[in-house]
């Protein structure tokens, strides 16, 4: 079944740019996913074409209407017979997980709304939004790289957009919540470094015991937030213990 991805956008040359390239460009060709755009300009019915107004109460910006974007979303629901879910990113949304990537890879059909301005009409949200997604806590000028983005983790996923060397199983956040560990190609040696001796050994238990240790040793420095308090067994100390002696 194509999955089919709809976008409300008031730069539809931007995320049609997006999606036409590299892992989703090729997944649309293959026919595995669909996408289409919806420019709420179009679905205006006032000479000027306005989709935004400024915020009651006053301040900066400008806020994008209700009426609008309602009459593209009821125009975009309508052109497939499939169920939607309707996602809107926004820094005021739950952060994103690779968890819930894999939970919406599994849907049908997403419709996303990517403002631009200070944001949307809370009533907007509140009556047609199914999902609030954040990306993290800064703010763009807009929702269309957000969108892209869950655009290509959701699109990676489906079955044979990646080849097995590709494979999504190995990355972080796959199988366990550790980091990925770095990874090295060829030449061995470099006026930059060398790769790790020991990914050179050809011995895969002692490999794989490296890599393992420096996904601990990683997570533990640069995301802690990512382990459970007593996350870290005796065999997993011991293992960084022997990756630190390796170091010396
Ligand atoms: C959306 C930022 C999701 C982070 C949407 C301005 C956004 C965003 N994550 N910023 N519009």
């Amino acid at each position: 079944m194509t999955m089919r991805f709809d976008v409300l956008t008031l730069f539809p040359e931007f995320v049609e740019a997006g999606i036409n390239l590299g892992v989703v460009g090729r997944a649309l060709e293959r026919r595995i996913i669909s996408a289409r755009c919806w420019n709420p300009r179009d679905f205006t019915t006032d000479p000027y074409r306005r989709v935004d107004e400024r915020t009651f109460g006053g301040g900066p910006g400008m806020v994008m209407m209700v009426q609008p974007l309602a009459r593209t979303l009821a125009a975009a629901k309508a052109a497939s017979d499939e169920r939607s879910w309707v996602v809107h990113p926004s820094p005021r949304g739950t952060p994103l997980t690779q968890a819930r990537v894999r939970e919406l890879a599994a849907l049908p059909r997403l419709i996303f709304v990517a403002s631009r301005y200070e944001g949307v009409d809370q009533r907007f949200i509140e009556h047609y939004v199914d999902e609030e997604i954040s990306l993290g806590d800064y703010v763009l000028a807009g929702g269309e790289l957000p969108t892209l983005a869950v655009i290509e983790a959701v699109t990676r996923l489906l079955p044979g957009v990646l080849n097995d060397a590709q494979s999504a199983q190995q990355d972080s956040f796959t199988e366990s919540t550790l980091l990925d560990c770095p990874h090295y190609t060829r030449p061995e040696q470099l006026e930059e470094g060398r790769v790790p001796s020991l990914l050179l050994s050809g011995n895969h238990a002692l490999i794989e015991r490296w890599r393992r240790a420096r996904q601990l040793l990683d997570t533990l420095q640069r995301r802690p937030d990512l382990l459970e308090p007593n996350q870290l067994d005796h065999a997993d100390r011991e293992l960084i213990q022997w990756y630190e002696k390796l170091e010396h």
